[in-house]
């Protein structure tokens, strides 16, 4: 994998560049659609790649690995083959899904006991574990193995949460180092940054992820119960000493306003389950604000969702029939709404993109954050 920093802004750390990887290059910033098993939900590929325009998605390993399970995966070729999506994918380790979804857990030194969400199956996730399911699944990028800090914890569950993601981290580069990718394309290990809401911590384990020299590097950790503002801060401590030369994944992170505020700051890649997930039930972002289509205010509203929106869902449908097909719970509804919303997000970075190579981010940036915070 290689990646070119392309312009730098002068007024901020916002950047733009270009990730080369054997599926594809990617532009940044760039935000990555949630393909947790391995499919956006309610999307078609066609719409993911021609409407929607994906350059890259992200699976989850946890639920991979559970199901269909990694013979299925491995007959299949990888992920790339069995999905179909024939451009650039990245998984993410299991950090976080073992944490939020297995009701039952066992942290140990060695990993993580944990029972599936869909049988109550016993299972143990170690680093080794899971770089090797990484391998199997086959996606271009693969995240590290790490504990998620809550982000109410304190100090010293932090830092040992902290330490105990450095020493998995050492683990998942040795054996991602004595392992080959299973396809015939090159794979990448990010390691990611920890260390909750201290600033120490978070210099720490910036270092610590800076000194393995990986092709990239991610910020975890973030989104997860912690203020706000407390959340731009550590961006900016991290990235004070994250390499500039690599890119940066901001991980699960945000909103449209999170995500301008990240780029800002110096981050290239983002994740969220918030443009689909919360598009399944009603909302939608628009350039003009937030919609929430359940509203009475749409009911004879027969204008185009968005008139100049970035998807031809937008033009195609009106106001009043999606809020129609939202109270009847009619499955198009969330078809319609997770095109329309990944659609603006990949718009939104795409634009971000295109004011940091012209030069104007810092005075387009907070205008588009007036227009896009709005209640509509
Ligand atoms: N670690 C991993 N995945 C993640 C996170 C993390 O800290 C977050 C936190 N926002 C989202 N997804 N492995």
């Amino acid at each position: 994998m290689k990646f070119e920093l392309q312009y730098t802004d002068p007024k901020s750390n916002a950047r733009a560049g270009l990730i080369e990887t054997d599926h594809g290059q990617i532009e940044t910033p760039i935000f990555m659609p949630v393909g947790t098993i391995g499919s956006v939900k309610a999307v078609h590929l066609r719409e993911l790649k021609e409407d929607i325009k994906a350059q890259i998605i992200l699976g989850n390993t946890y639920h991979l690995y559970l199901r269909p399970g990694l013979e299925v995966l491995e007959a299949a070729g990888g992920l790339h083959k069995f999905n179909g999506f024939d451009r650039p994918m990245l998984t993410d380790s299991g950090g976080f899904q073992v944490f939020s979804l297995s009701g039952i857990r066992k942290m140990r030194e060695d990993g993580v006991e944990f029972r599936s969400h869909i049988d109550g199956s016993k299972h143990l996730f170690t680093p080794e574990r899971v770089m090797d399911i990484e391998r199997t699944i086959g996606a271009d990028i693969m995240m590290a193995f790490d504990e998620c800090t809550p982000g109410t914890a304190d100090y010293e569950y932090a830092r040992k949460s902290m330490e105990l993601t450095h020493r998995w981290l050492d683990r998942c580069i040795t054996r991602f180092n004595e392992t080959e990718p299973k396809y015939g394309y090159n794979q990448s290990l990010f390691p990611i940054v920890q260390g909750c809401v201290y600033t120490d911590l978070r210099k720490r384990s910036a270092e610590y992820i800076a000194s393995k020299n990986a092709d990239g590097n991610a910020i975890g950790g973030l989104a997860v119960g912690e203020p706000t503002e407390k959340m731009y801060e550590m961006i900016e401590v991290v990235n004070e000493i994250l390499p500039t030369d690599k890119p940066r994944y901001l991980m699960g992170v945000g909103t449209p306003v999170n995500i301008l505020e990240g780029i800002e700051r110096g981050v290239d890649m983002f994740d969220c389950v918030m443009p689909t997930r919360n598009g399944r039930n009603g909302m939608l972002f628009t350039k003009d604000g937030i919609m929430n289509m359940r509203n009475k205010k749409w009911e004879k509203d027969f204008s185009p969702i968005e008139a100049d929106g970035a998807s031809y869902v937008d033009t195609m449908y009106s106001r009043a029939y999606l809020r129609h097909l939202f109270h009847a719970q009619e499955l198009l509804a969330m078809q319609i709404a997770s095109i329309h919303n990944l659609a603006f997000y990949l718009w939104l970075v795409s634009e971000a993109r295109k004011h940091i190579i012209a030069g104007d981010f810092s005075t387009w940036k907070p205008a588009m954050i007036k227009r896009i915070s709005t209640r509509l």
